[in-house]
């Protein structure tokens, strides 16, 4: 996958890259993995996922500081940012996404993910970003008109906060497709949200690749 040093090494690499405020080191561990869509979405879920996951667990265990975790966090974004002219797909779908995070929710980097693998399809991605009050979302999404509108969750007290976003959403768009994610859902949920119709709760890059591929498929 890698030219020099294995997916570990450049694990390893990434995360004290991460842990030390070093951006420079983390953009070196970045560059090897922009050639094609297939080895970002890999150094998303196996790098910079799995880094962020164990900057979690230190954070959880007063290994690092709160300052550490947002440096961490922000150097990861911006290494998203960088690859994102690597990102975009030239050949284009007439198909509209809008994706953002449930109201008070302030994990991002997942949804922004997604918001990629949305664009490596070619379609156009509207990604709104942390803790969108449900009237914003409803608001900005008239204005695009999308075909799927994409929810992030990643604590599970804010489950109540989807449900009433996936409801006023449907009292405007009834047929639209919504999907939500996040790991939230790894403390359950799942029933919640699948009760509503047209809800997708999808749970992995390749979950998601399956349903973009699906929709274009059926349209
Ligand atoms: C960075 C971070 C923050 C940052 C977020 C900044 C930002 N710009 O996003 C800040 C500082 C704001 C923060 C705040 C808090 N955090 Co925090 N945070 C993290 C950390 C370290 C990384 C999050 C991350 O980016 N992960 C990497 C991404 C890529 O992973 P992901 O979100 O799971 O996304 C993947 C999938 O879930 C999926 N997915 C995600 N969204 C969607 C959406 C759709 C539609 C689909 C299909 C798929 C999908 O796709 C992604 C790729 O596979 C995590 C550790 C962890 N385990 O993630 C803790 C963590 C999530 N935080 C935690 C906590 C407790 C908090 C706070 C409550 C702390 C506090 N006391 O204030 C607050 C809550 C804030 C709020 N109201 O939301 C806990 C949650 C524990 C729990 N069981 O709920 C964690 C797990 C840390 C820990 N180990 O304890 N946090």
């Amino acid at each position: 996958m890698t030219s020099g040093g294995g997916i570990q090494t450049d694990y390893e690499l990434f995360l004290n890259a991460l842990l030390h405020g070093d951006r420079r080191s983390a953009v070196t561990v970045a560059r090897k993995y922009a050639g094609s869509h297939n080895m970002i979405k890999f150094f998303y879920d196996n790098i910079v996922k799995s880094s962020l996951y164990r900057v979690g667990e230190l954070w959880e265990y007063n290994s690092i500081t709160v300052a550490a975790e947002h440096l961490a966090t922000s150097i990861s974004e911006s290494i998203m940012n960088d690859l994102y002219e690597n990102v975009i797909s030239d050949e284009r779908l007439p198909y509209k996404v809008v994706l953002g995070c449930v109201e008070n929710e302030q994990h991002q980097v997942g949804v922004k993910m997604v918001a990629d693998i949305f664009e490596m399809h070619g379609w156009d991605t509207f990604f709104l970003g942390a803790g969108i009050p449900i009237s914003e979302l409803i608001d900005y999404a008239s204005g695009v008109n999308p075909d799927v509108i994409a929810l992030s969750l990643t604590i599970y007290s804010h489950l109540t906060g989807l449900e009433k976003m996936i409801v006023a959403i449907h009292q405007y768009w009834p047929h639209i497709p919504i999907i939500v994610g996040g790991q939230a859902f790894l403390h359950g949920g799942q029933e919640v949200v699948e009760k509503y119709h047209q809800v997708s709760l999808l749970r992995s890059f390749e979950e998601i690749e399956q349903y973009i591929t699906k929709f274009s498929d059926h349209e």
